[in-house]
């Protein structure tokens, strides 16, 4: 029988990808659409959507119940930048939805759960190049904190309550189908909007600013992999380190300008120059490899030209 599966967070970055994917691996009718509010219209008329508070346990649970829900995807979250600007809102948002699903997983309303953890876990004290599965975790934003604490969590769940929980350290993720909102690596979906639409841009972080990321098309691959695989491959339940690409702003925009000759751009950091810079430059997702043959496919160049394809309509 067809997995009956909830998005949390439905109508954001990664959830509005996820939900697509899911729904035509599992069937229209056995993936439920989630989120706070009716901000991402295309994802509320595709298909099944409810409003449901992931802070709100009676409001997760009676979702789960109406609609039989075995596997649930929380993807609600508030990432790095906003979360520097509401510290208690980020830990109490981040947190409680988490020990939500947990909850109702130890409590057996649902079989399995997938949970994004993020390369925001490691901290300015980790080692910056190939940074290993294990190593020192300082992480100095209150989002890396929820989800360095979140990890540690789900992996007591799985080991104390045999909960059945799966996790990734997204890199940053790139895509064109919807926006990102309060991230560090927003730099880098913002870019290609802006090349199209003034032929430059002001990035706030600086030229030389290594970051890990991966294209949307491969984050959603190893989310579907990872919850796909069987429960005794996957030997790390706290979350798996994830690489696609590294590249600085500097990069990204030669790769640009070889499709926009005459695109310019500017670098005046911000607030998040500072987050950046206590975040990994390359990650070492060996791990992810061997347990459940982790594989990325676009490098830079191939998401440069497919965001420019599928953005230019737009612009
Ligand atoms: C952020 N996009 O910038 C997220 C991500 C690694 C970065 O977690 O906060």
């Amino acid at each position: 029988m067809s997995s009956k599966i909830l998005i949390i967070g439905a109508c954001g970055q990664i959830g509005s990808e996820l939900t697509y994917k899911l729904r035509a691996l599992h069937g229209d009718d056995n993936v439920i659409a989630s989120d706070i509010s009716y901000n991402n219209l295309d994802i509320v008329n595709s298909g099944i959507f409810e409003i449901v508070d992931a802070m709100d346990y009676k409001s997760v649970k009676v979702c789960i119940e109406k609609h039989n829900v075995d596997t649930v995807y929380l993807m609600a979250a508030m990432l790095s930048a906003t979360g520097e600007k509401y510290p208690m809102k980020a830990w109490d948002l981040n947190m409680t939805s988490l020990f939500h699903v947990l909850d109702l997983a130890k409590a057996k309303f649902i079989k399995k759960v997938f949970w994004p953890s993020s390369i925001a876990v490691f901290g300015p004290t980790t080692p910056k190049e190939d940074t290993p599965q294990y190593t020192t975790m300082e992480p100095s934003t209150v989002y890396g904190i929820t989800k360095q604490v979140g990890e540690r969590w789900c992996e007591y769940y799985n080991e104390k309550y045999d909960v059945d929980v799966r996790s990734i350290r997204y890199p940053g993720i790139i895509s064109w189908k919807t926006l990102p909102g309060g991230g560090t690596t927003d730099y880098a979906v913002e870019i290609y909007h802006e090349a199209l639409k003034n032929k430059e841009y002001d990035c706030f972080l600086s030229k030389d600013t290594a970051l890990p990321m991966l294209y949307m098309d491969d984050a959603i691959k190893a989310t579907v992999d990872i919850m796909s695989a069987d429960a005794d491959a996957i030997k790390i339940r706290s979350s798996y380190n994830l690489a696609g690409i590294s590249f600085t702003p500097e990069e990204i925009a030669a790769s640009i300008k070889k499709h926009i000759p005459e695109f310019k751009i500017s670098y005046t950091p911000d607030f998040r120059q500072q987050i950046a810079n206590s975040w990994p430059q390359s990650i070492d997702d060996t791990m992810a490899q061997k347990h459940w043959n982790w594989k990325h496919s676009f490098d830079l160049e191939a998401i440069t030209e497919e965001m420019l394809k599928q953005l230019k309509p737009k612009y």
